[in-house]
């Protein structure tokens, strides 16, 4: 069980939540002195920066950029005196990728792992009715015993640069909204909800977690305001008379109302829009609410212009409105958990997520999209650094799931992407991160994880953990590009009758292919890198697509374009959005307008 409730936070008759979000007062840490120089009591200089945002884009100096290292915020919190005798605590949605924080000076908290949130309990250590110094350490180095795996190196200049074995830029910082929490000593600590649906009507079992013994109250109000259920304890039953189901586009969210009760007095409440569905494989079939459905959309990144990583709500309304726009019904949030308004939205507007932990760079590569399409082999399990790294994977997993799991928008985890799969060592390791997720989902949903290109039926030791299995390829990109499109598309039929061959009767879903296109590029006839031939490869992998009955879903890499490190692989960045980076649509925009508005929800089912 997590130390502190994960719980989104809310305003209610017994809750506060103020935000944190503006500028902060910020130092890059070059000499790692801060410790030393007593920053934990107050930053030095006057430079300040926005949160939420990574801190990269925002300067002209490339060192600045490339930093790596410890980087310190500092703001000012007025805790106000009626909060006395409440519980008070600092909410981050994230700091990448680890973080101390202090307050007056005072060691509050400390949390490893860049995409999910965490809490500091202050209540002993604020003072009431007055202004309290917030100070943080946030440091962006990579390595193999956190997620995602990188290395950092240091430079014959004595500065250290961060080397991902991940194919996106290294943001870092503050990236999601910070809260000021009070909550009551008897407060809602956690929710499990699963559904049943029979007929008409649905159940929804429920387990609720409160950190006192006083009874629980909960309620369900429809979008009309009229109550649709009540129960009371902690563990139990809703039923819903004619429940409306939260389906694909489709959403429909009811208001639950959870109630410590003491007598007539409430002592907390908090509420969550939730939507009734179920989520099932069964043989080939993704099934919603017990009806085939067929995945359309994108494998994302939270990337933008100027604030990088940091969460944006304009650039994600924007993202919803295309993918409404192009008839996407789905997407992964590769590769790494998403902020929490993402999935708020996606619940809203009926959008299905696969929900993938940072598990990524899990292959010793900088750019395992080439290696592993050469069919190299690199061990990775085997190190002696991996039951850490293991162990930062489950934490990981775990505060993914219990922030996560009451979204009906979320109907799969992906436990990895593109680990190295070929040597038994992976096999224990794959072991114990598909029971965990198993253990901590009450609704059991399928889990799944992206394979790389050389994870293929004869070489790959681990898809038979996946109830999903889900394909990174690359064929006619990475694999015989260009004018060989046509060896490509040999290959990859051949590949998937291999996978026909084992009979498996799972889903497939493809979590990735693409080719790289820059918006400039015009060229008749296509050449690589042009629009049309991001056409051309489209063409070809769709026609694949509709031969196998036993590919359910199609997630398209990228719907963006997005920053990753400079090299020789990449101009400025990986070019295999749908839409550029400043969401404008490519020319392959409009074909795949063309087949996802067509392809009926439940194709093939
Ligand atoms: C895969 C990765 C993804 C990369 C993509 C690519 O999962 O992060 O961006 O290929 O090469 O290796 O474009």
């Amino acid at each position: 069980m997590l130390e502190h409730s994960m719980l989104y936070p809310r305003m209610s008759a017994s809750r506060r939540a103020v935000s944190l979000d503006g500028m902060w007062k910020f130092c890059l840490d070059w000499g790692s002195e801060g410790e030393s120089a007593g920053w934990v009591d107050g930053l030095p200089g006057t430079e300040r920066i926005p949160v939420p945002a990574s801190f990269q884009d925002f300067y002209t100096r490339k060192d600045v950029r490339e930093y790596a290292g410890d980087l310190w915020y500092q703001r000012e919190i007025f805790i106000p005196g009626e909060w006395e005798g409440k519980k008070v605590f600092v909410r981050f949605g994230s700091a990448a990728h680890r973080a101390q924080v202090y307050v007056n000076g005072v060691k509050v908290a400390e949390h490893e792992g860049g995409f999910l949130p965490f809490c500091a309990d202050v209540t002993d250590v604020v003072r009431y009715n007055a202004e309290n110094r917030l100070v943080v350490k946030v440091n962006n180095e990579l390595n193999v015993t956190n997620i995602p795996c990188g290395t950092t190196v240091t430079l014959a200049n004595g500065r250290k640069m961060a080397k991902p074995y991940f194919d996106f830029f290294n943001y870092a910082g503050l990236q999601r909204s910070v809260h000021l929490v009070a909550l009551p000593l008897e407060y809602v600590f956690d929710l499990d909800l699963n559904y049943e649906i029979d007929g008409p009507d649905a159940r929804i079992f429920y387990r609720i977690a409160t950190t006192g013994e006083h009874p629980v109250q909960l309620s369900l109000w429809d979008e009309e305001g009229k109550q649709a259920a009540a129960a009371e304890g902690k563990e139990g039953v809703l039923e819903v008379e004619g429940a409306r189901l939260w389906q694909v586009r489709d959403a429909y969210l009811y208001r639950l109302v959870v109630r410590i009760v003491d007598e007539a007095e409430v002592l907390d409440e908090y509420e969550q829009e939730i939507g009734i569905r179920t989520v099932e494989v069964r043989g080939t079939d993704i099934l919603l609410n017990q009806k085939p459905v067929y995945l359309k959309g994108f494998g994302k990144h939270e990337d933008s212009d100027v604030v990088g990583r940091g969460s944006n709500m304009g650039v994600m309304k924007r993202d919803f409105e295309l993918m409404k726009w192009i008839g996407a019904n789905a997407f992964r949030t590769s590769h790494y958990p998403y902020s929490e308004e993402v999935y708020q939205m996606a619940d809203r507007e009926g959008f299905l997520i696969i929900d993938e932990v940072p598990a990524v760079g899990l292959f010793e590569s900088m750019m395992n999209f080439m290696e592993a399409s050469t069919g190299k082999k690199t061990a990775f399990f085997e190190k002696e650094t991996t039951p850490d790294l293991l162990a930062a994977h489950l934490r990981a997993l775990e505060e993914m799931i219990v922030r996560d799991k009451n979204h009906p928008s979320v109907i799969m985890w992906s436990l990895l992407n593109e680990p190295e799969t070929t040597s038994e060592a992976a096999v224990p390791y794959f072991k114990e991160v598909f029971d965990r997720a198993r253990s901590l989902d009450p609704q059991k949903r399928p889990r799944t994880f992206a394979l790389v290109m050389n994870s293929l039926p004869g070489t790959c030791k681990c898809y038979p953990f996946s109830d999903v299995i889900a394909l990174n390829r690359y064929y006619g990109w990475y694999v015989k590009g260009g004018y060989e499109i046509g060896d490509a598309r040999e290959d990859f039929l051949r590949e998937m009758d291999a996978w026909k061959a084992l009979e498996l009767n799972r889903p497939f879903i493809f979590t990735e292919y693409g080719a790289d296109t820059l918006v400039t590029e015009h060229r008749l006839p296509s050449v690589m890198w042009s629009q049309e031939y991001q056409k051309e490869y489209l063409q070809m992998t769709h026609e694949i697509f509709d031969s196998y009955d036993f590919i359910r879903g199609e997630l398209i890499w990228n719907f963006a374009d997005f920053q990753t490190t400079e090299g020789i692989m990449r101009v400025g960045g990986n070019k295999k959005g749908v839409f550029t980076r400043q969401r404008q649509p490519k020319d392959v925009a409009y074909l795949l307008l063309e087949r996802w508005r067509e392809l009926p929800l439940k194709y093939k089912g």
